[in-house]
């Protein structure tokens, strides 16, 4: 089966061109000029499905690195199964997710693992890859270690915030860093300092501060910070590259960005949340169906920080200036019924999570039409560089012969409007009601099949494969 998309403008983080990009089953076989007769004469009339891409763009499909599917999470569970999510996601233009396999202390790692492979084999629509949570660092967890790039599972996270949860102190942060640096592992950090929050969290609702907005004041800036400091100071002593994950403060970007002018591999994610959403307008958000309750649609940790503070439009500056590489959505969906709800009276107990996978693509192209990014500085953030960092470029993130044909098609001259009665997320709600992009996702492939076109979805779970990837392709 060859595909030929003609017409389009392809974009990669190196430029953009006029081409058409010819498929033989699931791989990219050719980009040529248009017209081109060096493979044949008439390479439309010959290919057995033609895509008219004309007035469009080409790009290579979307990489969403991070991802909590099922994720159990505050006596709850992550309402997008494997099928669900990844299906949205391929709605929206992401053809691979990365989520994160989930190790607990008393847990072994490996067990974890086998577990994620067991919930998400046979059930997503797009590839698939996993990082592996290290929530209870000990010996066998150290050990098992050791064994996650055999497994393609070459990052991992750690969490410096949920005590007695997924938390570990600093001699645990170091002795996992001394075993990544041996084996080339990317530490992934959720950086706010966890043991501080309980106590301010603790003290506001004693004082009868109990709605979501107070959620936001008890993970303030500094707790993320201090944090992303200590991430960076242990991993410099260890050797270990180091990835901070949904970075929301200003001020932790200064740190990064100070580490990365010294030279350091240091890395740092955001996300769309941290990009449009705010403590003011979303946490502090009261509804006449929730009353002040509504902003625990966007209870998420890291929180959503204040816009007069400015952190919003620091983290655009930062994507900018590669002060951030990378953005994904920690794509963790909770409903108001059932989830979310469990926290009235009480925002810790507030499922912490937001849904996005959707939607990364088209919020972030938004970023385009503003003029806040370029058209390639579009596809590096959502693509190029996810491939990179996780050892995944060649394949995926890119669109060049040999790689995966997991492509999408993107009209600049669409709209989508989001929300709930349009969105294919498992959620009762969205996050992004309203909102409104200047794009749209036309047609998506997976692996050479058209998985959503003509605003349908053709895709089929148990089509979405494992991707074993490689070592960071990203380190200086
Ligand atoms: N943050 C969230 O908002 N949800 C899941 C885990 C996390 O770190
Ligand atoms: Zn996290
Ligand atoms: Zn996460």
């Amino acid at each position: 089966m060859t595909t030929l998309i003609t017409g389009g403008t392809v974009v990669n983080a190196t430029g953009t061109v006029e081409a058409d990009v010819l498929i033989d089953g699931e791989t990219v076989v050719a980009v040529v000029a248009p017209g081109s007769t060096a493979l044949g004469a008439d390479l439309a009339a010959t290919a057995d499905r033609v895509i008219d891409a004309t007035g469009k763009y080409v790009v290579p499909g979307g990489i969403d690195a991070h991802t909590h599917m099922e994720l159990p999470f505050g006596g709850t569970a992550a309402s997008d199964t494997f099928e669900t999510g990844t299906t949205a996601a391929a709605w929206g233009g992401t053809t691979s997710i990365v989520d994160f396999a989930v190790q607990r202390q008393g847990e072994r790692v490996q067990d974890g693992l086998e577990a994620w492979h067991k919930r998400a084999a046979g059930n997503c629509a797009i590839d698939y890859s996993f990082h592996q949570i290290v929530g209870g660092v000990d010996d066998d967890a150290l050990a098992a270690m050791r064994t996650l790039v055999d497994e393609g599972v070459t990052s991992y996270k750690m969490f410096m915030a949920y005590p007695g949860v997924f938390y570990a102190d600093d001699a645990q942060i170091l002795r996992a860093m001394q075993v990544a640096r041996d084996e080339g592992l990317l530490t992934m950090m959720h950086a706010e300092n966890g043991p501080a929050i309980d106590v301010l969290a603790g003290q506001l609702v004693a004082a009868g501060k109990t709605d979501p907005y107070y959620h936001g004041l008890a993970r303030p800036w500094q707790m993320e910070e201090e944090a992303t400091h200590r991430a960076i100071m242990l991993a410099d002593l260890t050797g270990a590259p180091l990835y901070v994950v949904h970075v929301s403060a200003k001020q932790a970007v200064a740190q990064l960005a100070a580490a990365r002018d010294a030279g350091k591999n240091v890395f740092g994610e955001t996300c769309p949340q941290y990009l449009y959403l705010s403590l003011e307008e979303q946490l502090g958000a009261s509804s006449e169906e929730f009353g002040t309750f509504e902003g625990a649609k966007w209870v998420c940790s890291t929180p959503l920080r204040a816009r007069a503070e400015g952190h919003q439009d620091a983290m655009w500056q930062a994507l900018r200036t590669n002060d951030l590489q990378v953005v994904s959505t920690d794509h963790c969906p909770f409903c108001m019924k059932d989830q979310k709800e469990l926290g009235r009276g009480d925002f810790r107990a507030i499922p912490n999570g937001i849904g996005s996978v959707e939607h990364r693509m088209d919020l972030l192209y938004q970023g385009v039409v503003t003029g806040r990014i370029s058209l390639e500085r579009w596809v590096e953030l959502c693509s190029v560089t996810p491939a990179r960092m996780f050892g995944m470029y060649g394949t995926k993130g890119v669109i060049q012969p040999g790689a995966d044909a997991d492509i999408v098609v993107y009209d600049p001259a669409g709209l989508t409007t989001l929300g709930v009665r349009t969105h294919h997320m498992n959620m009762d709600h969205s996050a992004w009601e309203g909102f409104e992009v200047d794009g749209h996702v036309d047609v998506v492939l997976s692996r050479g099949e058209v998985v959503v076109d003509d605003g349908g979805f053709h895709g089929r779970a148990g089509h979405g494969r494992f991707v074993k990837r490689g070592l960071s392709q990203y380190l200086v």
